[in-house]
């Protein structure tokens, strides 16, 4: 057994017993680890300009927010019924008691960044809630012991017995143990961790070989169960991972025959063995914390195919299942990955959760290969498709992400909104754990390498080649294009810094050929050091730069920022003829409001020459594009079409839906082959309106 990689924190930990603890439950053994080891959150302290206002907005008013809503909403309450043992379940849902962990696990993340003990004491007071609504041996499900003669309607008579559909009791299992580790390593208190362990014993004691089986119906509690392993060093927790892995497609109820995903299995990935599955397939957030706790427990036992399968699985959605601003999860009904190449504009779902769950894969795929595509997709998503998911104030959000938003009819009343708060409130409560996480996905370390992944300004203090160095990154990423890193090892050391060169940078828009550019790079990427050019090789997408580095050496690349035409593969025939706008690793889309009230009726061919210009006064200072392109217009007696020559203003994706509600398209038609007439019912002639 490899304990290597576990932290200082898991010695404490690590008693005989523990190490004994895999007797009976053995079939996952931890022979290896990811090769490559993130750096924690902890080491990483951010001076970023994009990324640090979005921290400190998630911590004086997503995490406040949250929690208000926990308790005006009655989650808190469902825990002090659960405590109580009366009451009635007071909420939606049986997986709301996730809210709070999730927001919890925030402000755990958050604390780390901003001690504040106010907030220490209030997370305190609401474990102290968690821990009276546990059961004495260790279930914690408010929605059944709230009244366990009448539990929640999906929750099943009997514990566990409805699991595998809608239960959710594995589920919320999954999101507090995750929530317990963030919390135990931000803070070194035990208070969570005890209550998720007790619950994992449990856990682990009712399912397993020779006793209840299941594929949980909605996976995290693989990806939880791995991290108290972590922790903890006792194997029974990645041999329950394992299990619950293994359980997947096993289950004969199902009728395969049937198109119909909840019929056939596959909207909870269980049609088949994970082993044999080739698709990202079914719900979209469920799927992604699947995969991820298949590269986890890949990487922790060694097993070859459950690696191959994982790497088919991505190459599946990254080739044929993404849309171009990183959402994932493109059909509303089961939302879920559709088809291959099924990526509708006007009815895209791309739940934020999805997102989330694609940065927590993409890390892991990372771990596991280091190659730089996975954190291309992972910068994609991040810039892109979960960011848009909260709304510049950080108390209105996106559940699903929409990629056009057309308001032909002049109603503005069926376009969406973000709202504060949802009655499934799964993806604010994400986002909230999520940004303040993101210094831990910045580096990665193995052996002499260090990787560089994300260009975020920022003080990392880490230990490389057995030596304290400290990496410092400046620049003003995702708007320029000039990075500087300084090198501070406490003595000269020798190491290789391996600086991701993204793939939009070499030209490639996507690492598949789902999109590309339309035309090709002009601009070479260049590398100093010590101001002079260097020339580098590159492998798997990282520029490797050996050395022994001196304290005060600094390297600086610079990225092209042109702004880029994207066309899409043509087999997604909703993009066909079609041009989406990037510039770094920035996606943006046209909204109403700064295009004369429409977004619908721009062209943009090949011709159209954008600028680009930084606007601090717009949307807390973004990056615009502007060109002079062809817009459809309607006279005023809504008889003549033409086209006039108007000024399309382009924005971050992200920054979309904070000025009201309008008109938005993120691809543009490259010319004008047909026109689609609509009516205006309320508007014709004799109705008086
Ligand atoms: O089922 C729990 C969460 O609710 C899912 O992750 C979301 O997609 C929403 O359905
Ligand atoms: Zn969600």
């Amino acid at each position: 057994m490899h304990y290597a990689s576990l932290s200082q924190q898991v010695k404490h930990f690590l008693t005989a017993s523990c190490l004994l603890g895999a007797a009976g439950v053995a079939q996952a053994q931890a022979v290896a680890d990811y090769p490559i080891r993130p750096v924690s959150f902890t080491q990483v302290k951010l001076t970023d300009n994009f990324w640090l206002p979005r921290l400190k907005t998630n911590t004086d008013v997503t995490i406040p927010a949250s929690f208000q809503r926990c308790e005006a909403t009655n989650r808190v309450k469902n825990f002090e019924m659960a405590a109580a043992k009366s009451g009635k379940f007071a909420t939606t849902y049986p997986f709301d008691d996730t809210d709070i962990y999730k927001t919890i696990e925030g402000a755990s993340y958050s604390l780390s960044l901003y001690p504040d003990e106010h907030l220490k004491e209030y997370v305190d007071a609401l474990i102290k809630k968690v821990a009276a609504a546990q059961e004495p041996d260790g279930y914690l499900y408010t929605a059944r012991t709230i009244d366990p003669a009448h539990p929640h309607s999906w929750a099943g008579k009997e514990r566990w017995e409805k699991e595998r559909e809608l239960s959710h009791e594995l589920y919320n299992s999954g999101h507090l143990y995750e929530a317990a580790v963030a919390h135990y390593q931000a803070t070194g208190q035990k208070n969570l961790l005890n209550i998720a362990l007790k619950n994992a014993d449990l856990v682990c004691s009712v399912f397993g070989p020779g006793r209840r089986a299941v594929a949980p119906g909605h996976e995290i509690v693989e990806m939880g169960l791995v991290k108290l392993y972590r922790v903890t060093g006792q194997a029974k927790y990645l041999n329950t991972a394992k299990f619950f892995l293994d359980q997947r497609g096993q289950y004969k109820g199902y009728d395969f025959k049937s198109t119909d995903e909840w019929k056939n299995g596959q909207y909870w990935q269980d049609d088949k063995p994970v082993v044999a599955q080739t698709e990202a397939e079914g719900h979209a957030v469920r799927a992604e914390y699947l995969y991820s706790a298949m590269a986890d427990v890949a990487a922790l036992t060694g097993d070859k195919p459950l690696l191959a399968a994982v790497d088919t699985i991505w190459k599946n959605m990254v080739t044929k299942k993404m849309y171009v601003q990183g959402g994932t999860g493109a059909v509303g009904g089961g939302e879920r990955f559709g088809a291959n190449y099924e990526l509708p504009n006007a009815t895209a779902y791309n739940e934020t959760c999805a997102s989330v769950a694609d940065v927590y894969w993409q890390q892991r795929m990372f771990q596991l290969h280091g190659d730089a595509k996975y954190a291309d997709i992972m910068e994609k998503v991040l810039y892109n498709g979960l960011i848009s998911g909260v709304g510049l104030d950080g108390k209105s959000f996106f559940y699903t992400n929409a990629m056009q938003i057309k308001g032909g009819l002049g109603t503005k009343d069926t376009e969406p909104a973000r709202s504060g708060w949802f009655d499934c409130s799964c993806c604010p409560t994400n986002l909230a754990r999520l940004f303040p996480s993101l210094p831990g996905y910045v580096y990665g370390q193995h052996d002499k390498d260090l990787y560089v992944n994300l260009f975020v300004s920022s003080t990392a203090n880490l230990t490389v080649n057995k030596k304290p160095v400290q990496l410092v990154q400046q620049n003003n990423y995702p708007w320029d294009g000039g990075l500087k890193f300084v090198v501070n090892p406490a003595a000269s050391t020798d190491f290789n810094l391996l600086v991701r060169v993204p793939g939009w940078a070499r030209g490639e828009a996507m690492p598949s050929d789902l999109y590309t550019f339309a035309t090709p790079t002009k601009s070479e990427v260049v590398i100093k050091v010590n101001g002079k050019p260097t020339a580098y090789t590159l492998r798997n997408g990282y520029a490797v730069l050996p050395r022994k580095w001196r304290k005060g050496d600094v390297v600086e690349m610079t990225l092209p920022m042109d702004v880029r035409r994207v066309v899409a593969n043509p087999n997604v025939k909703d993009d066909l003829g079609k041009v989406a706008l990037q510039r770094g690793p920035i996606m943006y889309c046209a909204e109403w409001t700064d295009n004369k009230g429409k977004a619908s009726n721009l062209v943009v061919p090949p011709t159209a020459t954008f600028t680009a210009a930084y606007r601090p006064e717009l949307l807390n200072g973004v990056t615009t594009l502007t060109a002079t392109v062809p817009a459809v217009q309607v006279d005023a007696a809504a008889s003549t079409i033409q086209t006039v020559p108007q000024t399309l203003t382009a924005i971050p994706y992200y920054a979309w839906a904070n000025r009201g509600k309008g008109e938005m398209t993120v691809w543009f038609p490259a010319q004008i082959v047909d026109v689609d007439l609509v009516t205006r019912p309320a508007e014709l002639p004799g109705t008086g309106k």
